[in-house]
């Protein structure tokens, strides 16, 4: 057999063999509230990207700390090769990054940044999350306009801050709305903190509730708070106490289902509005760069925060059109 021939069937059949040596690409993606539409709305963005690079997408449900180590472990034992992780509790950051180390799977966190015991992000580990004070400021600028659009006086205003300050970006979050609202006017005095004891809308229409029984002297109230969970959660409980559309003005973040639903229904409620983000940034991106990383070694940017746009029901489908949703 002629030497040129032989080379070329030496090289065909390396590049075979290592083709068929290369497992295949699975990439884990871990969320701390599966049955959230936001999360949900992530896990099918992250499917776009395993369907058009050809990998495989674990999504896994981890609602505490038991369950997402659990998690990892069952990542490793499926030999996949990284993971996404929006953690139940941030400072579980240490038990991810040497978990990951020890089953030498990539990772990188997505909306909740990961912490040490100090509560410093953990610098190894790649981030992707909403600019959480900017989108605060939205949230606040939003209230203001819509305030003075009803001829309301910011300084007869009761606000409620949904509060979840164990979580650094829900803390930026409302920190930016709040600074907004005081510039303009709003005394501090009549902000009345409703700290949720979990993030979801059961809590915070309990922390609503009791807030609402203690602060009686407002005729008028503002709501904002980490995301349209929390909000919608002061804006039930809102309504129990008959504050409606007309003595209620309310806006969260996120923007997916649960706010369409909102905004679908025949009247309008006491939720204005929310800042959209994006769940295809936040899911077929960071997918993306995972699986970038696995199979080229390009690691993604070690923080990478999305921007949001302010949508009510009036301009609900020009906003997502603008946000490529
Ligand atoms: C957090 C919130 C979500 C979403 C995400 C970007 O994880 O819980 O609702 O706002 O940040």
């Amino acid at each position: 057999m002629p030497r040129r021939g032989a080379l070329a069937l030496l090289i065909a059949l390396s590049g075979l063999a290592q083709a068929q040596s290369a497992e295949p690409v699975k990439i884990g993606f871990l969320v701390k509230q599966a049955e959230s539409p936001w999360f949900q709305d992530e896990w099918r963005h992250a499917e776009q990207a395993a369907k058009e690079k050809g990998f495989t997408l674990i999504k896994i449900g981890i609602p505490n700390g038991e369950k997402m180590m659990a998690a990892i472990d069952n990542l490793a034992a499926q030999k996949a090769q990284g993971f996404i992780i929006c953690a139940p509790d941030v400072k579980l950051g240490t038990a991810v990054e040497r978990a990951a180390r020890r089953h030498q799977l990539k990772v990188m966190s997505v909306d909740d940044q990961l912490v040490d015991g100090k509560g410093q992000p953990i610098a190894s580990i790649p981030h992707m999350g909403i600019s959480a004070y900017e989108i605060g400021k939205q949230v606040g600028q939003g209230l203001v306009d819509e305030a003075r659009a009803r001829g309301w006086k910011l300084t007869e205003l009761g606000a409620l801050r949904m509060a979840f300050d164990q979580l650094p970006t829900a803390r930026e979050r409302t920190r930016g709305a709040l600074d907004v609202l005081k510039a303009a006017g709003l005394p501090a005095v009549n902000v009345v903190d409703a700290p949720q004891a979990k993030s979801d809308t059961e809590s915070a229409f309990n922390a609503a509730n009791i807030a609402f029984t203690k602060h009686g002297q407002f005729k008028r109230w503002l709501a904002f708070g980490m995301n349209d969970d929390a909000v919608l959660g002061a804006v039930r409980a809102g309504e129990g106490r008959g504050f409606r559309q007309d003595t209620m003005l309310a806006i969260g973040i996120d923007g997916s289902q649960t706010a369409l639903n909102e905004f679908a229904k025949p009247a309008a409620t006491a939720f204005h509005g929310t800042v959209l983000i994006s769940p295809k940034r936040h899911g077929y991106e960071t997918a993306l760069n995972m699986h970038a990383w696995i199979s080229t070694a390009k690691a993604p940017a070690m923080v990478t925060l999305t921007s949001g746009m302010l949508m009510t029901r009036a301009n609900q489908a020009e906003v997502r059109a603008q946000m490529g949703l």
